[in-house]
């Protein structure tokens, strides 16, 4: 955070812990989704409620499963200007744009809601229907129209849900988001005990000021905040 305070108290007015326990070796090759499953396992088997820092959205996959082989299949509340559901995106089925795919192929999810998109294509529409995704559109949305989901909970959570005025820092900019402040809205109404949680898409190289950066742990906390009061 450079030269910036970085302030602890949450909107809850609840105290909380943060334990940062490092980074995932990351070698841009086939190992690291065995390295990212077992360290969502072990997170997820030492009774903590983990959240991971991406990274690109392809780290999800690996993730839930770490996080499925302990809890079973989860509830997924899922923000995000894009489905993510291409059954393969420039040939590769791993890519950022295809993991909600494979996480229902798998099925690791109940129930998967997405909240925000405003990039749906006809491909990305039939696997939503071929998968059963609950998909609240962009353009209609408001907190109270999310559904207020069972737990296990997990919440997946792209910075390019954002508007970009708030969230500049993303590799792939759509307009006409949300504000900081509808996601803390939606948060607000949920009530399942979360299990785990992501916030994945920030690209440093990207941001201005810190913005994104600065956002992103405004929702690191108040994820936090959420575990400690559901
Ligand atoms: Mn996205």
């Amino acid at each position: 955070m450079g030269n910036a305070s970085t302030e602890t108290g949450l909107e809850r007015g609840v105290d909380f812990t943060l334990r940062d326990v490092g980074d995932v070796q990351i070698e841009e090759s086939d190992s690291d989704d065995g390295r990212i499953e077992a360290a969502a396992h072990d997170a997820a088997s030492s009774g903590a409620v983990p959240v991971f820092l991406g990274g690109d959205h392809s780290v999800t996959l690996p993730i839930l499963q770490g996080l499925v082989r302990r809890h079973g299949p989860l509830n997924i509340l899922h923000f995000d200007a894009h489905p993510d559901l291409y059954h393969s995106f420039e040939g590769n089925p791993r890519s950022h744009a295809s993991p909600f795919a494979r996480i229902m192929e798998e099925r690791l999810a109940t129930r998967l809601v997405q909240v925000g998109i405003r990039t749906l294509n006809r491909h990305q529409r039939e696997q939503a229907e071929r998968f059963g995704v609950e998909i609240l559109p962009m353009r209609a949305f408001e907190p109270r129209a999310v559904p207020v989901l069972c737990g296990p909970l997990y919440i997946s959570l792209d910075i390019d849900v954002l508007d970009p005025a708030f969230a500049p820092g993303v590799s792939h900019l759509e307009p006409g988001g949300l504000s900081v402040r509808e996601v803390l809205n939606v948060l607000d109404l949920q009530r399942a005990a979360l299990v785990g949680a992501d916030i994945v898409e920030l690209n440093p190289d990207r941001d201005l000021h810190g913005m994104t950066a600065t956002v992103a742990a405004k929702f690191v906390k108040e994820l936090c905040g959420y575990a400690l009061t559901r």
